[in-house]
């Protein structure tokens, strides 16, 4: 990776992997793009305004940077797909097809995240495998599963560099996420600390798995930099880092916030997409290819994210 394309780097995940890319790569080396003008990006480093189903406009963005490497984060999360569905098929497979067809056209890797919500519930429930039977009832399931096929099919017919991890929920403290049914572990910390107390959408008994954005970021960047000969799977790699319910998460609060309250107002779309869902994935594929291992627990992240969003919600109010 010299060369580097951010394509939804205003979202969760982009707001953080562009700095951190900028970090290791170098900040004229990684080049931020956004539907929408995102002002701390664009300070930063390079920043381009662009619509992902706008192909030639990233193609155009490719060459004038000299891109070999595009990261493809557009995508509408679970519960949002679930409102409109025609449009997350839109946007979800429109982004991705663009980026592999530039990708095959000017020789870049190309890496999009897939996600837990790729399985259904026909799927084995505890320790999920990586290889096993994938019948998403999402329209985001359905183009997680169908991107990740595509995206070998890439590999396979025309050799791209293709890769991908299947991310839990992404815990972060910089940018909220927005639609997912995951939400709820990233909204509870901001409530908390607001005042004192959250309702919850995700039935209290329901385990995911869930992953604090710092690992997320460099799970990223070793798959990306893995000796390609050690892969046996590229599209998508089980990743997981906890798996936790929302009954759990808080039980985890209440020991640094002993008055924490929390009651439930189940949303029935989230519900049916939560309990759809694995409760835990085996990623043991992951760690034998190219040596995947998590660094944070429920409880470094607990006491990371309160200390993290205390110190944000402060400085809001100055
Ligand atoms: C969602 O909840 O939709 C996402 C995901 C697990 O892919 N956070």
């Amino acid at each position: 990776m010299k060369k580097i394309l951010i394509v939804g780097a205003g979202g969760q995940i982009g707001s953080e992997l562009v700095p951190y890319l900028r970090g290791i790569y170098g900040t004229d080396n990684v080049v931020a793009t956004d539907v929408r003008e995102c002002t701390g990006l664009s300070e930063e480093g390079p920043f381009e305004t662009l619509d992902a189903l706008d192909g030639k406009a990233m193609e155009a963005i490719v060459s004038k940077y000299g891109i070999d490497t595009i990261f493809n984060l557009v995508a509408l999360l679970s519960a949002t797909g679930e409102r409109n569905p025609q449009l997350a098929w839109k946007i979800n497979m429109g982004a991705l097809m663009n980026s592999l067809e530039i990708g095959r056209e000017h020789n870049c890797a190309v890496f999009t995240p897939s996600s837990i919500g790729a399985f259904g519930p026909t799927s084995p429930k505890d320790m999920t495998p990586q290889d096993t039977v994938m019948q998403p009832t999402t329209i985001y399931g359905v183009c997680k599963v169908t991107g990740e096929m595509l995206s070998n099919y890439y590999a396979q017919r025309y050799g791209l560099d293709t890769r991908s991890v299947r991310f839990p929920g992404l815990i972060s403290n910089k940018t909220l996420p927005g639609g997912g049914t995951t939400d709820y572990a990233v909204e509870i910390y901001y409530e908390a600390i607001r005042n004192g107390r959250y309702t919850c959408a995700v039935p209290s008994d329901v385990y995911m798995d869930m992953m604090y954005m710092p690992d997320a970021l460099r799970s990223i960047v070793e798959l990306m930099e893995a000796d390609p000969t050690k892969l046996k799977h590229r599209n998508s790699f089980n990743v997981t880092a906890m798996s936790f319910t929302p009954e759990i998460l808080a039980a985890e609060i209440r020991k640094r916030i002993p008055s924490f309250e929390m009651d439930y107002d189940v949303d029935p779309v989230k519900e049916s997409i939560a309990k759809s869902w694995p409760n835990k994935l085996d990623d043991s594929c992951a760690r034998e290819e190219w040596g995947w291992k998590p660094q944070w627990d429920i409880s470094s992240m607990t006491d990371d994210m309160l200390a993290a969003v205390a110190k944000k919600l402060e400085a809001e109010k100055k």
